[in-house]
């Protein structure tokens, strides 16, 4: 029997005796087995304990001992359940409807946070050598951020205790991948954001599936999120609350568990994207002996009826979304799209290297995106989808930069802060990295096996990313080795998908720098062991769709014209001899790229220059990188790399 002679004698007013009176009663009538109706006397308003794993069980109870939410809705991912969420996040102005689509809604966020945040972000490991290479003394890492276990601790306690009182704990069992895939993974993330739970049953598989998978003795990664609305109860911008100040993001691999305080966006909030199906999931597949990546997945049939697929890794807001639906402009080509950020990949037994997009819908960038450079995406995302920090137009619809050819004549505009906005304004109408949530199966060009519980079969790996000057349009690795060093030493313009400002170019090794789980310098390693898994490994290229010429403008269209590029990739991978050497890797022979229809001019010339004093700069930032941030750790087998293409360089 509970002690309630201790509560009254505590000296409190009656109002906090009978809450405490009702807190006790309520875990009473729990320890006695009858009521499933609460969990450590908080009420549970959606979905029952009974169906909960044991497992699940304590974990939810471990959080609301620390979160101490008013209540616990455990997510079934039905309609109902949305549609109530839906009314709720209305009701709180989180959201507002767009009545010009179907079933389509607009959050604006607090303007402080729109981004992920990368220096906030840790990986948690007994020592820091198990996260990140040691850098050079005086230099400040740059593949991650270590923090210690005690650290970890203090920062959780710190911020988690009490952080849901008066509020809903919301439980959210999700797959990443199709559920029931020997190549899925489950999580459970426990927010106390109802815009989480609506994003997660967009980007993922979630709900009661998949507590049915967890009930059988299912494996999960533990996510634990809260937007952290501040314990001194005021919140700047009630509609959006979030501790930007406070912000952490925290993984611990040896736990399979993810701690994310303070923000409500993305990558931040929606635990199984960047911090799950990347950072825990390459920690996992390294353990596992495959391939966690940031990389679309596409199908490409040619004119022959023969299909492949192609994964690529390019840095966050550098066109995945645009490549993996591409309408190539190639005629008798089709693309299909399988996945637009994240490729698990493991060899089969017979040696070919498969695929799978262990998300269930896009998180893509809006601005960018129209009927010119993205008409599939234009017909995926106009119904079901969550847009978030785009600007609003009078109509009932959305506007972004590059959409201005998408709407009606004398339509205006609030921009992402709800502000009236002109093209005068001086200042863009949606946020730069603002994004639209939505599900994959609406994509028109979904590829037929995109659920294949066994994945793609994977022809060749594409690395590229935003380089102004002197990369050329595509070249060729030499072999796996040289593939894996051209990944190790991809570089970037950085974009507006993180907080860093202005235009650096920025190593990105595998477009993953944000996202390692694990010290660089061994997640290297083990893509130079794929050597040994296989003796059909895929070919490996570096495009680079974003080199200026020398007035400043962009050499090479994109898009649909991207095609041409992978009609040359796909040529190759048929043995066709259409490429030559230069000290980079092949590139085309003169003329074999198709350029047949372009409606533009291209400097070829231009486009494929491989400038020796570029290159000779290339070299030395990449050694300095190589020195500065990965030191002695290095693979043997990339040090040797490097020093090829140096002498290749310097005798070019
Ligand atoms: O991490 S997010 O999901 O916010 C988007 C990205 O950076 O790719
Ligand atoms: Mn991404």
């Amino acid at each position: 029997m509970p002690d309630l002679a201790a509560v009254s004698n505590s000296g409190k007013t009656f109002d906090t005796y009978s809450a405490e009176f009702t807190r006790i009663a309520k875990r009473w009538s729990h320890a006695n087995g009858r009521l499933y109706s609460q969990l450590r006397g908080v009420s549970v308003v959606n979905g029952s304990v009974q169906d909960l794993a044991p497992t699940v069980k304590a974990y939810v109870e471990e959080n609301i001992d620390l979160c101490q939410p008013e209540t616990v809705h455990i997510c079934d991912g039905s309609e109902t359940e949305n549609n109530s969420l839906v009314n709720l996040m209305v009701q709180q102005g989180t959201i507002t409807a767009l009545p010009k689509y179907q079933n389509c809604w607009l959050a604006r966020t607090n303007p402080a946070d729109t981004a992920r945040v990368e220096s906030k972000t840790f990986i948690c490991t007994e020592n820091q050598s198990e996260t990140i290479p040691t850098p050079k003394e005086g230099v400040k890492g740059a593949l991650g951020h270590w923090i210690a276990p005690t650290n970890m601790e203090v920062a959780v306690k710190e911020r988690f205790t009490g952080c849901m009182r008066g509020r809903t704990m919301y439980v959210i069992p999700f797959s990443m991948g199709p559920v029931g895939s020997p190549l899925s993974k489950i999580g459970v993330e426990l927010t106390d954001s109802a815009y989480v739970v609506a994003s997660m049953r967009i980007m993922t598989r979630m709900g009661q599936a998949v507590t049915q998978q967890l009930a059988k003795g299912a494996d999960f990664v533990k996510c634990l999120h809260s937007v952290g609305a501040p314990a001194n109860g005021f919140v700047e911008m009630p509609s959006w609350p979030c501790d930007p100040e406070r912000t952490i993001i925290l993984h611990v691999p040896k736990n399979n568990e993810i701690v994310s305080y303070g923000s409500g966006y993305g990558g931040n909030s929606l635990l199984g994207k960047k911090c799950f199906a990347l950072r825990i999931g390459s920690t996992i597949a390294h353990k596992e002996g495959w391939l966690a990546e940031h990389m679309l997945i596409l199908g490409i049939t040619n004119p022959k009826g023969q299909k492949r697929y192609i994964a690529a890794a390019f840095p966050s807001a550098c066109g995945k979304t645009n490549l993996a639906m591409m309408t190539p402009s190639l005629p008798g080509y089709k693309v299909e799209c399988v996945g637009d950020d994240i490729a698990w990949m493991r060899f089969d037994s017979s040696g070919q290297l498969r695929a799978i997009n262990p998300e269930n819908g896009f998180f893509g960038v809006a601005p960018g995106t129209s009927t010119k450079s993205n008409p599939i995406a234009m017909k995926t995302i106009f119904k079901n989808t969550v847009f978030t920090n785009v600007a609003s137009t009078s109509d009932g619809g959305v506007f972004w930069e590059g959409m201005e050819d998408d709407i009606p004549q004398g339509v205006t505009i609030k921009d992402w802060k709800g502000r009236k906005w002109t093209s005068e304004s001086g200042s863009p109408a949606a946020h730069p990295n603002s994004r639209f949530c939505t599900p994959a199966a609406q994509c028109p060009i979904i590829d037929p096996a995109w659920e294949d519980p066994n994945g793609v079969p994977i022809s060749a790996i594409l690395f590229g990313g935003r380089r102004p000057a002197g990369v050329p349009l595509v070249y060729e690795a030499r072999d796996w080795e040289h593939g894996v060093f051209i990944g190790a030493t991809m570089r970037s313009e950085s974009t507006a998908a993180a907080e860093h400002k202005g235009k650096l170019i920025m190593h990105d090794p595998f477009a993953m720098r944000p996202f390692f789980g694990y010290n660089f310098c061994h997640y290297l390693k083990h893509w130079l062991s794929m050597k040994n898994r296989s003796e059909r490994l895929p070919k490996i290229y570096h495009v680079n769709w974003f080199r200026k010429g020398a007035n400043g403008k962009f050499l090479w269209p994109g898009f649909g014209e991207n095609s041409r590029v992978l009609d040359w990739i796909l040529r190759r991978l048929d043995n066709e001899d259409c490429a030559m050497e230069t000290p980079i890797g092949n590139i085309p022979k003169p003329g074999s790229l198709n350029l047949t229809g372009l409606k533009e001019d291209v400097n070829t010339d231009e486009l494929f220059s491989i400038p020796k004093d570029f290159w000779r700069e290339e070299v030395f930032a990449i050694e300095k990188y190589f020195q500065e941030q990965v030191g002695l750790e290095l693979p043997e087998e990339i040090r040797q790399q490097l020093k090829a293409l140096k002498k290749r360089v310097d005798t070019m």
